[in-house]
């Protein structure tokens, strides 16, 4: 595997998913294959799990890491090509990404949407630029429209929990405060799809996912409907595609209630954290046995290590 940042990019999913188990299993028998190798971390937006996770893997696997927050801390980067810097950007994305290419072997990189321009953010122009100029592999941390670390983990704790029936599997949209990105919903009907489950997506009217990512899965705007029989319950809000980056509504009718999870056949609840308690799901989830999200927070480490391993090995 070269770069990380969609499905498409993985050569061989069920061989990633072996070198997973394997990862999970013995976390430490690799651990020469990254020394001398660095590993950059670059985040222009927040990060909790994906900084950790990725830190913990990196060293698993003997890599040095560097970490930047760089909407803080760095010159504030041009994207536009050809453009007259005599503003307030300091620094062009082609040398800052090059420069950050020399010092690394690998670059983690995260970006959020503008979620006002939506062919912009669905252009990818952060990560597109970064893969040009840094000349390194590049593993998406997060982009715009997608956080393949996430489903690939997603993917992976779903199969550890694999019932002995084909598992029906539901993304549910909650409400939220805040406009949040589609990434996480885009990029976890990505990878549901070439799975063997019944995939069903719920969400209120407005909040249709693009086509590509939706694939073959059965979308209804009857979340009790959507729940019944369901093994593994995964949340998550995102904000319209249709009427770009706005919230159209935030009441707390699609709140993941006690209730709800009681239509299904004890389904597991999912979740990518942060989680807004008892506004995305009340605390009576939260708090049951039912919640694997902890574990699946866990697995980040097991998910980003098969990741590393891949791309190192393909290094050499
Ligand atoms: C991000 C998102 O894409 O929805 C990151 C998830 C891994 N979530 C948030 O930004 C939540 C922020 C909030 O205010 O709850």
């Amino acid at each position: 595997m070269h770069h990380f940042t969609e499905l498409a990019d993985v050569p061989d999913l069920p061989h990633l998913l072996e070198t997973a188990k394997t990862v999970a299993q013995s976390p430490f028998s690799l651990d020469t294959l990254g020394r001398h190798k660095t590993l950059g971390l670059i985040f222009f937006n927040s990060s909790l799990r994906t900084r950790l996770s990725s830190q913990k893997a990196a060293r698993n696997l003997g890599m040095e890491v560097i970490v930047m927050n760089v909407s803080t801390d760095g010159w504030q980067l041009e994207f536009q090509d050809g453009a007259i810097m005599n503003q307030g950007k300091a620094e062009h994305i082609k040398d800052a990404a090059a420069v950050m290419g020399s010092y690394c072997d690998i670059l983690g990189v995260r970006s959020f949407p503008s979620l006002t321009d939506r062919d912009a953010d669905y252009a990818e122009q952060v990560l597109t630029a970064f893969k040009k100029y840094s000349g390194v592999p590049v593993v998406s941390l997060e982009s715009a429209t997608r956080h393949p670390l996430q489903s690939l983990t997603d993917v992976f704790t779903i199969q550890s929990h694999w019932p002995d029936h084909r598992p029906k599997v539901v993304l549910t949209w909650a409400p939220h405060p805040r406009a949040l990105p589609q990434a996480v919903a885009n990029s976890f009907a990505e990878w549901m799809n070439p799975l063997d489950v019944d995939f069903v997506i719920t969400h209120p009217e407005g909040y249709e996912l693009h086509a590509d990512f939706v694939g073959s899965a059965t979308v209804t705007h009857d979340q009790r409907a959507a729940f019944e029989q369901a093994d593994f319950i995964y949340a998550k809000n995102w904000s319209s595609y249709s009427e770009y980056g706005q919230i159209l509504r935030a009441d707390e009718e699609w709140m993941v209630t006690a209730e709800k999870m009681a239509l299904t056949r004890q389904a597991k609840f999912m979740h990518c954290l942060p989680v807004r308690r008892n506004v995305v799901v009340a605390d009576e989830v939260m708090d049951s046995a039912q919640n694997i999200t902890i574990e699946q927070a866990g697995n980040r480490v097991v998910g980003m290590q098969a990741v590393l391993v891949e791309i190192l090995q393909n290094i050499g």
